[in-house]
């Protein structure tokens, strides 16, 4: 199909377009991103003052992520809107595009990369596309990541045109419903048939609504079932006939607010499985890592506030039940003094929720014993899949009502276990590699021996088509901003040359994507104002750290210690760009006289480091900071800091009417960001991922580029400037930030829309999904024992 440039772009553009496209500069690669395509179209429009105003051109650009450079003609890569790409083919020449395929584009993408590639060979296409033909199917993009909402439109529409058949489907649905071996809801012998159900329910509504037993629970009980209607529909009378008369509704008149909030009133979900294989898990002295951060801190506050919430929930259904969660990780023997080799370890301050670990075996059945990168993980899964099931159905006593994988090993377990006991899969990515390596794909042989991406990627295509839902921090972990893809689109299609082309890898207009962001503990992120709550002697000791202590493990004396500090703190990885702030720090000497550059990260001596890359990392820090002379403004503390002691270190440093950087080059979400709204320290954090959903600019914090130093610098500098000036204007984003993450992101809002999530699309899958899923479920099995084991296996 062909189609006029005229339609894109204004004919007097169309030469001068024309030419731009077919000067852009070449590279190795030879494709241009979308980041370099921008800037060389600056450049291209400064050098040549004279032409149209190319307003249209320029709106063409922006949606342009590749160019493909070949001899006698460009390739676009045309993201018309979020999720959904175009190919054309530009000849300089022509004012037509011709449309090429998604196949096409990646052949020639294919060959670009590999020109030695054998000619005419074919190698394994993945499509996912054909099993997507069930359920609702989103046309906006706009409504990517509520999909919840659109899941029960389409079940109450259905339920509305369907009545017989859904009604049929609802009483099975109530009739099998069981928490820990005791039937609930529904005594079967007594109502036999949607019907009855019907007929049984007006009964039941009629007594709650007359009789004046509301302090006599347990007569009210009997009578119930004595009617056939078992235990959880509410503590109280008013609540079980708010039930009752919200099932009655969905009977007669569903709509997708009713369904909804029925089905967040069943019971469930008492018994929840957070898998985390990769390991290195657990309450103290486990942070630091390479492979541990943010996801070990997320999945300890979730489970304790979801173990709060799941109480809350049975107790409104009126059950007397515990619910109980378990982190299932790995056990490891050589454990550094940390209790990763402890099989159950029960979590602070909660009643039921454990850390269960399960070493990883040989293909002989021998334990590992040491710690092992989560880039070289995927040989022991398989194994570790069947020995955790029997872990988790031996502590649980049966099977638990959901699976939450976490990062691509926890969502390919959960695949495994959800499979194989037939309990719906929730995944949390955190972090997908995928996006995180530029070209991870395309030149996958050159990241082979590190870190194994095409197994890796396999495990993510096998997990996220399997998993009932997905939740995700930010919108654009899914399909990106209008500019740059998300992380999940990236999946969409990608060629692995000489091993797999995927043409389309994942449905994003599939409901299944939610977008739920976390929390943080408000005990320990609490704001810097609640002085009550804080204590002395910590922040006193944390202050000296942080100012006075000269050791090992600190780095530089203040010459003013008084000056507001620019304080941040991360792991030493390369993405986390610390290196970066600290550069532009140095080149920026206004700031530096304005305020002081306070760092927790790692380790300041390179010997103390057996990470690559953070030893890079700590070797360029000291660089930059002899480079620019930053002795005396800058304190780096190379230590590893208690989860509760970063708390008061926010405080400290908002106490002193300072600020937090996060500086990265990308970020999938960025805890630290919330953790430092939470206690009332304004934010500076990179435009770059996730931190865009976090803050509103200029409201709630600010959104830095840290590609652009002098800007960077620039913004944090009028900040302290004008803060000076005027202190109200510090207060001000203090506290808006500390409204926006109260309001916004905390736990318990997290672990409410988890819960009603299990429970929708556990009846869906219930109702139609699972058949529907059986295919893709058989094909993801094809591809995980094919191609997933038969790699995994290979890496030593
Ligand atoms: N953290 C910590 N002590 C340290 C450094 C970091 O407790 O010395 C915590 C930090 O408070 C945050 C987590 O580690 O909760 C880092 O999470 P984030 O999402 O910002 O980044 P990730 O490391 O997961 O990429
Ligand atoms: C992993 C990351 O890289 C962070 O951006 C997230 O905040 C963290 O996991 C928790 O989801």
């Amino acid at each position: 199909m062909t189609k006029p440039l005229a339609n894109f772009i204004e004919d007097e553009e169309i030469a001068p377009f024309l030419r731009f496209i077919f000067a852009l500069p070449d590279n190795d690669s030879h494709i241009s991103l979308h980041n370099d395509i921008k800037l060389a179209f600056q450049d291209f429009m400064a050098c040549n003052p004279n032409l149209p105003r190319m307003s249209s051109s320029k709106r063409f650009i922006q949606k342009v992520q590749e160019i493909l450079h070949l001899e006698d003609r460009r390739v676009v890569l045309y993201r018309h809107r979020r999720a959904s790409s175009r190919v054309y083919e530009v000849k300089e020449t022509s004012s037509m595009l011709v449309r090429l395929s998604i196949k096409d584009f990646l052949g020639i993408k294919e060959r670009l990369a590999n020109p030695d590639l054998p000619l005419g060979q074919r190698t394994m296409e993945i499509n996912m596309a054909p099993f997507y033909d069930y359920g609702p199917d989103l046309k906006d993009p706009g409504t990517i990541g509520n999909g919840i909402r659109h899941l029960n439109r389409y079940m109450s529409a259905n339920v509305f045109h369907q009545r017989q058949k859904w009604n049929n489907t609802l009483f099975e649905f109530l009739k099998l419903h069981q928490l820990h071996g005791e039937q609930l809801l529904l005594d079967g012998e007594k109502i036999k048939t949607a019907e009855e159900l019907e007929s049984c329910l007006e009964d039941a509504v009629d007594f709650l609504e007359r009789c004046d037993c509301q302090e006599d629970l347990k007569r009210l009980k009997n009578k119930l079932k004595h009617l056939g209607f078992l235990s959880g529909w509410g503590n109280n009378q008013a609540r079980m006939l708010e039930t009752m008369n919200l099932l009655q509704d969905i009977i007669e008149q569903p709509n997708e607010d009713t369904l909804e909030e029925f089905l967040s009133r069943v019971p469930m979900v008492s018994k929840v499985v957070l898998l985390s294989p990769h390991g290195w898990f657990g309450q103290e002295n486990v942070l630091g890592r390479p492979d541990t951060g943010g996801q070990v801190v997320y999945i300890l506050d979730q489970a304790k506030a979801l173990e709060q919430y799941l109480a809350k929930d049975l107790r409104l259904a009126g059950l007397d039940i515990k619910p109980k969660v378990l982190i299932a990780t790995r056990l490891i023997p050589e454990a550094d003094g940390t209790s990763c080799d402890q099989r159950l370890e029960k979590v602070k301050n909660t009643q039921n929720v454990y850390i269960l670990r399960t070493p990883f075996r040989d293909l002989e059945g021998n334990i590992i014993p040491h710690w092992i990168s989560r880039f070289r993980i995927w040989p022991y899964l398989d194994q570790y899949s069947v020995d955790v099931e029997k872990d988790i159905v031996e502590e649980l006593g049966g099977r638990p009502d959901l699976f939450v994988g976490n990062y691509s090993d926890g969502n390919l377990v959960a695949t495994n276990l959800s499979k194989n006991l037939g309990v719906i899969q929730c995944n949390i990515a955190h972090a997908l590699e995928k996006s995180k390596y530029l070209f991870s794909d395309l030149y996958w042989d050159k990241f082979e021996d590190e870190y194994n991406f095409s197994v890796q990627i396999m495990a993510d295509l096998i997990s996220m088509n399997h998993a009932n839902f997905i939740i995700t921090s930010t919108g654009q972990e899914i399909t990106g901003t209008d500019t740059s893809i998300g992380q999940y689109e990236s999946y969409q299609f990608f060629s692995m040359p000489g091993l797999l082309q995927v043409i389309n890898g994942i449905d994003l207009f599939h409901p299944r994507f939610n977008v739920i962001p976390p929390g943080v503990s408000t005990q320990t992120y609490f704001p810097y104002t609640q002085k009550k709550k804080r204590d002395k002697a910590d922040t006193d000791r944390l202050k000296r750290i942080m100012f006075e202590i000269n050791d090992e493990e600190c780095f530089g004396e203040l010459y003013d210690p008084e000056k507001p500090p620019i304080f941040s703190i991360a792991r030493l990885d390369r993405i986390k760009n610390l290196t970066g702030l600290v550069e532009a720090y140095g080149q920026d000497a206004n700031l530096r006289e304005r305020a002081n550059l306070i760092l927790v990260a790692s380790s300041i001596d390179i010997e103390k480091s057996t990470d690559s890359e953070e030893r890079d990392e700590i070797r360029k820090m000291h660089a930059i900071i002899e480079l620019y002379n930053l002795y005396g403004s800058i304190r780096w503390i190379g230590k590893r800091l208690s989860k509760s002691d970063t708390g008061e270190v926010y405080r400290i440093m908002a106490d002193r009417a300072g600020i937090f950087v996060q500086p990265a080059l990308f970020e999938a979400f960025g805890l630290t960001i919330l953790e430092a709204m939470h206690s009332g320290l304004p934010v500076f954090a990179t435009e770059f991922g996730g931190p865009q959903e976090i803050i509103i600019d200029g409201e709630s914090g600010f959104l830095i580029n840290p590609t652009d130093p002098a800007a960077m610098t620039s913004k944090i500098f009028d900040f302290f400037s004008l803060a000076e000036e005027d202190p109200k204007h510090w207060r001000k984003f203090s506290k808006s930030g500390m409204q926006r993450a109260q309001k916004y992101f905390t736990w318990e809002l997290y672990c409410r829309r988890l819960t009603r999530l299990t429970k929708v699309y556990g009846f869906w899958r219930y109702s139609i999904s699972d058949k529907a899923k059986y295919r893709l479920g058989q094909y993801c099995h094809l591809m995980y024992h094919l191609f997933f084991k038969h790699r995994a296996f290979k890496i030593e």
